[in-house]
């Protein structure tokens, strides 16, 4: 208990001071920039290994039949290892000391926030390759919704029950998207996320049976449900899948997975001794709200392209002030977390 809270207050420490200054690349300039914060990790018109991605109309045809887009590699091979190194270090100075095969998915396999700890993330996040796919398959006003980490290292036999992002944090409307940027080749021993696809033209299942789960992210969303089982306190969706088996999706180290967000989806064990590393992001409308919460307030999250008519969306991550408050709450929400699981 002691010695995490030690390694959290280590981690607070490296927190970055101030918010990047977005330095979008050509062709994202947004309509209204916001204040420049003071810049910490950015040079602007640096380059910063993206390997640019242009939607085709076969794509948002597949997006909206399927479901998911499987996309090429993103990242130039020295951007990947960077990338790569910046967030590992971050995952084991914050889960250093747990036994990654104990606890749940949640507590096993995710950190969540990681743009707030890794600049490479942060960049990738804000400003990567599948910002621009957004603009083509959400429309010209996208917010970042979330990020984390999805880490299935080896010995962690957790995997993840079938659900539907959207029942997680349901936001409306219904255009958000998971991307799922894979530091790893994904195998079939590795923990492939697998797909039901076709699966999301159910829509918004209700998940309904007053009761609630608290929701392992950074939200701390609330939602109720039916499909729901119990565990280590917390409600983690489990959808009945029948005989029915989802496709596993493997992948190059790179590639991004694109999925609607009621696509139902598992996330399989990893069996093998290498790791399944993912840095997991969420993109939403800029206007996008919070199904699950009274009065249905605007998801937060920084706005990326585009304008919102959320003054709060406006400013949310894009000032010092802003950026510094967001940081300073997800650090404790991630301190309380952490050392619960070492309780
Ligand atoms: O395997 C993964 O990284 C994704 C897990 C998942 O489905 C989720 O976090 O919603
Ligand atoms: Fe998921």
């Amino acid at each position: 208990m002691e010695a995490s809270r030690r390694r959290l207050r280590a981690v607070l420490e490296h927190l970055p001071a101030a918010s990047p200054t977005p330095a979008p690349e050509a062709g994202l300039q947004r309509e209204q920039p916001a204040p420049a914060p003071a810049a910490e990790g950015f040079v602007p018109g640096e380059s910063h290994g993206f390997i640019p991605y242009s939607v085709t109309e076969a794509d948002r045809r597949q997006l909206a039949e399927q479901g998911f887009l499987l996309l090429p590699r993103i990242l130039e091979p020295q951007a990947l290892s960077e990338l790569l190194e910046d967030v590992q270090s971050h995952w084991d100075r914050v889960k250093a000391g747990h036994d990654n095969s104990e606890g749940t998915w949640l507590q096993a396999g995710l950190l969540p926030n990681i743009h707030h700890l890794s600049s490479r993330a942060r960049d990738v996040y804000w400003r990567g390759p599948v910002v621009s796919a957004c603009r083509e398959l959400i429309g010209p006003n996208v917010k970042a919704a979330t990020s984390q980490l999805t880490f299935k290292m080896p010995g962690m036999h957790q995997g993840v029950d079938a659900h539907f992002d959207n029942g997680y944090g349901h936001l409306q409307p219904y255009s958000t998207l998971s991307t799922l940027l894979a530091l790893d080749d994904v195998e079939l021993d590795n923990g492939p996320v697998c797909l039901f696809p076709g699966s999301h033209l159910a829509g918004q299942r209700p998940l309904d049976d007053g009761g609630e789960y608290q929701s392992s992210a950074s939200n701390g969303a609330k939602v109720a449900g039916e499909n729901f089982k119990e565990e280590a306190g917390a409600r983690v969706i489990k959808m009945d899948t029948g005989d029915e088996e989802g496709v596993p999706m493997l992948m190059k180290a790179g590639q991004v997975l694109i999925m609607h967000c009621h696509m139902m989806h598992t996330s399989e064990p990893n069996l093998s001794s290498r790791p399944r590393r993912i840095v997991f992001c969420r993109y939403a409308d800029a206007d996008a709200v919070e199904a699950y919460n009274e009065g249905h307030p605007p998801r937060l999250g920084r706005l990326l392209l585009g304008r919102t008519r959320f003054p709060e969306v406006e400013r949310f991550e894009a000032t010092e002030e802003s950026w510094a408050e967001s940081v300073a709450a997800a650090a404790r929400q991630l301190e309380a977390r952490e050392a619960a699981r070492s309780d």
